[in-house]
């Protein structure tokens, strides 16, 4: 086995679920590479030591440069909060490394072609990890896709919910809570939830072309996590709608908060063809629900799979029929495809360049709101099209 020596940058909740991936992919998949946990990098030392400990890191780093610089090392992750990634990955790019990026890749989508041209010159293997594809429901819908059983797309519809920003006396920023303050997420749920969505859509369903949407903010002002006396205008969207319409001549709904009392993770989404629909709800991981207008009139109605058989995306490599996995498997799942692309040479998605396409929609989202116009979607500027396979 080869091993692919990682340094990771960040060990928060990501910092976790990549850690826990890094450890179990090879045991579950049979790839040629085999993950070493070399360093963990964080500025608190005493809190990256204990990291390092509880997952198996071999070393520490309190700064980035030198984790990026150390020829032991073969690839970056970057799991530090958004502000963050464009210097680590340029500078990883420039020494040569491979980038695993979480999302959202950037704070914006000019920083995201950057990124993107800067790790397309360097010519390193990357990956950013919007870890939904890998749900296996959500595999086997991009199967249904693939096998042409939508037919012609009318319509698709996404939900991302969630309830955990409502109360006024959240504070923001600090190690915790930086996703709501504007400087260091780039954008409230539109980077973090609506970033999941457009990932997924783009995937199904192909490029958005035009957009209209609006945010809001529900409460405009919050104290400081790290100073409770001092307060700081909220800037980042709490809430975030968009109609659009898709180069394939569907349209396409979205909405996206934090104030949905209830909703925990709930991240759904639906297409509609004239053959066949399928509708996948996160709440309900387990389920691809499919509409087949093909079958006999008396036989029509929703079918819901259930989708843990061998023949079903990544589950030969878990448990026997019917037993399930869950959240973090996706990440592992994932990372076995990254692995399996340096194997094989074949570029893994979603990569730089798709996860720039999904920033650019996010950018024409967040100037439509602004301008309350409708917004076509930039080009990524980019000669050749990657579409994400
Ligand atoms: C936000 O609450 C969050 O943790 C996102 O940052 C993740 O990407 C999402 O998968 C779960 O919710």
């Amino acid at each position: 086995m080869k091993e692919l020596r990682i340094g990771i940058v960040g060990y928060g909740f990501m910092g976790r679920a990549h850690s826990n991936a890094y450890r179990q992919v090879s045991q579950f998949f049979d790839r040629e590479y085999r993950p070493v946990l070399k360093a963990v990098c964080a500025r608190n030392r005493a809190k990256a030591e204990a990291f390092a400990a509880n997952w198996g890191w071999e070393s520490v780093e309190t700064d980035w440069r030198a984790l990026v610089d150390r020829p032991d090392i073969d690839a970056i992750d970057i799991c530090s909060p958004n502000n963050t990634h464009r210097e680590i990955a340029l500078a990883a790019a420039a020494a040569g490394k491979m980038v695993l990026c979480e999302k959202p890749l950037a704070m914006n989508g000019s920083e995201a072609r950057e990124m993107t041209a800067a790790i397309e010159q360097a010519g390193v293997p990357n990956l950013v990890w919007f870890n939904y594809r890998r749900v296996p429901a959500i595999a086997l819908a991009k199967q249904v896709v693939d096998e042409g059983r939508i037919g012609r797309p009318f319509h698709y519809r996404a939900q991302y919910l969630q309830d955990w920003t409502i109360s006024p006396d959240l504070p923001l920023g600090g190690q915790t809570l930086w996703r709501l303050d504007a400087d260091v997420a780039g954008a409230g749920v539109s980077g973090d939830l609506v970033a999941h969505s457009v990932d997924t859509a783009l995937w199904l369903n192909g490029p958005i072309t035009e957009v209209t949407g609006m945010t809001e903010i529900f409460v405009k002002d919050r104290a400081l996590q790290d100073d409770p006396t001092q307060t700081k205008p909220v800037t980042i969207d709490d809430a975030c709608q968009f109609m659009c319409r898709f180069a394939n001549g569907s349209l396409g709904l979205f909405e996206s908060t934090r104030y949905a009392r209830g909703r925990k993770n709930y991240n759904t989404l639906e297409l509609n063809g004239d053959k066949a629909s399928v509708y996948f709800d996160l709440e309900d991981p387990h389920r691809l629900q499919y509409y087949n207008h093909g079958d006999d009139d008396h036989l029509h109605g929703w079918r819901s799979i259930h989708v843990t058989g061998f023949e079903h995306p990544y589950m030969k490599s878990w448990w026997v029929p019917g037993c399930t996995i869950g959240y973090e498997h996706t990440f592992i799942n994932a990372l076995a495809d990254f692995l399996h692309g340096l194997e094989t040479g074949e570029e893994t998605h979603p990569n730089f360049r798709d996860a720039l396409a999904t920033q650019l929609v996010l950018d024409a989202v967040l100037e439509s709101a602004r301008t309350g116009q409708w917004v076509s979607v930039a080009a990524d500027g980019f000669a050749t099209d990657a579409a994400g396979g």
